[in-house]
C-alpha cells in the first residue's frame, strides 16, 4: 500500500531585530526561489507553505501601541517580543496538527518564539543548538544588548525568572509558556563563549561540545553523545534543531553577521542533519543568520547555497 507522505510546514520568519543588520530577513525568499518547496516533495513530503510572517506590520504596530520602551540592554525587545508572539502561535498549531515545521530566519532571536512554540505543543522536546556562539545571555549578562545572544538565557527559568519585565515579553508568562530545562539542550560546535555565558554553561551543566571536542572525538561520536544525552532520557522523545549557519566555518558561510573563524567542515555541518534525521526523532527546525548582503556576491550564493543544502539534509536527503 501507499503510505501518505508526512506534511512539512514551511515557515517564513524574517526577523531582522534581534541583532544591528538588515539583510538577514531575505533568506526564506531567497531559499524558496532555490527551489525548496519543489524539492521537498521529491524527498517524499506533502508541503504546505504559508506566507511569511510579516514583522514589518506586526513589529512596527507593536512598537507604536507598547506602554514602555526598548531599552539598551535588549535591543529593539518590543520588535523581537512581537514578532516572537506570532511566529510561536503558528509553530505550537502546525505542531499540534501533526505537522513538521521548518522554520527559515531570521536572526536567531526567532529561537524564543520557535522554542515557545515546540514547547508549548511538545513539553518533552529536546533541543540541539548548532553554533559558534552560546546565546545564553540575559538582558543583564549581555556585553552588546543584541537579542539574537539571548534566546536560550530568557527560555531558561534559572537566569530570567520573570520574563514579562523585559519590554515585548509580557506574552511569556509563567506556566503559559513553558521553559527549556538546561538538560534538554545539547550544544555543538561552540567556539566564541562570552564570560558570563561559560559560567552559565557549566553551573546549569548543560552539555556542551565545543569545536575542541569536535576536534577531539570527531564529529560521528559527538553527534551520537548528544542525541544520547537528549534520548536517553526517553527514546520517543521530539527533537528541535537549531541550526546557526555560524555554525559553519566562514570558509563555507561567510554571509553571516557574527562570523567566527574555526568552524564546520561542509561534511562535519552536512552530517549533524543526516544523524539527527536518523534518530528518526526530528520533529521541528529552523535554520538562521543566512544574511545576503554582509558578503560580496559569490559569498552570499555560497551561504545561501550551503544552507540550501543543510535543509536538505534534515529534510531526509542522504548521500546513500
Ligand atoms: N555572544 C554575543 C552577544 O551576545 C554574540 C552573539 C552572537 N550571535 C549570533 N547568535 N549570531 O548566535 O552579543
Ligand atoms: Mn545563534
Ligand atoms: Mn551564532
Ligand atoms: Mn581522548
Amino acid at each position: 500500500h501507499v503510505k501518505s507522505p508526512n506534511t512539512i510546514s514551511v515557515i517564513g520568519a524574517p526577523m531582522t531585530y534581534g541583532q544591528p543588520f538588515v539583510g538577514t530577513d531575505s533568506s526564506p525568499a531567497l531559499l524558496r526561489e532555490q527551489g525548496l518547496l519543489k524539492d521537498l516533495s521529491t524527498l517524499g513530503w506533502r508541503v504546505e507553505d504559508n506566507p511569511d510572517l510579516d514583522f514589518n506590520k506586526i513589529c512596527s504596530e507593536a512598537t507604536r501601541n507598547h506602554p514602555r520602551a526598548s531599552q539598551p540592554n535588549a535591543k529593539h525587545s518590543i520588535e523581537v517580543g512581537a514578532g516572537n508572539k506570532a511566529l510561536a502561535e503558528i509553530v505550537e498549531s502546525k505542531l499540534k496538527m501533526g505537522r513538521f515545521p521548518l522554520i527559515l530566519g531570521g536572526d536567531h532571536s526567532i529561537g524564543i518564539g520557535s522554542l515557545a512554540g515546540v514547547l508549548r505543543a511538545k513539553p518533552e522536546t529536546g533541543v540541539i543548538w548548532v553554533d559558534a556562539h552560546a546565546d545564553l545571555n540575559t538582558p543583564d549578562m549581555s556585553e552588546s544588548g543584541n537579542m539574537h545572544g539571548m534566546p536560550l538565557g530568557i527560555m531558561m527559568k534559572e537566569l530570567v525568572p520573570d520574563r514579562r519585565v523585559i519590554p515585548g515579553l509580557e506574552w511569556m508568562e509563567e506556566g503559559v509558556v513553558p521553559r527549556l530545562s538546561p538538560d534538554s539542550l545539547v550544544y555543538v560546535g561552540l567556539r566564541d563563549i562570552d564570560k558570563a555565558e561559560r559560567k552559565c554553561i557549566r553551573e546549569l551543566g548543560i552539555k556542551t561540545f565545543t569545536m575542541y571536542d569536535i576536534d577531539h572525538l570527531g564529529i560521528g561520536r559527538v553527534m551520537d553523545l548528544a542525541l544520547e544525552h537528549l534520548l536517553s532520557k526517553g527514546p520517543n522523545r521530539p527533537i528541535h534543531l537549531s541550526y546557526d549557519i555560524d555554525a559553519v566555518d566562514p570558509l563555507h558561510a561567510p554571509a553571516t553577521g557574527t562570523a567566527v573563524r574555526g568552524g564546520l567542515t561542509w561534511r562535519e555541518a552536512h552530517f549533524v542533519c543526516e544523524h539527527v534525521v536518523k534518530s528518526g526523532a526530528l520533529a521541528s527546525a529552523e535554520i538562521v543568520e543566512l544574511n545576503p548582503t554582509l558578503s560580496d556576491g559569490q559569498g552570499a550564493s555560497e551561504t545561501i547555497e550551503l544552507g540550501y543544502q543543510l535543509i536538505a539534509a534534515l529534510c531526509g536527503e542522504r548521500i546513500f
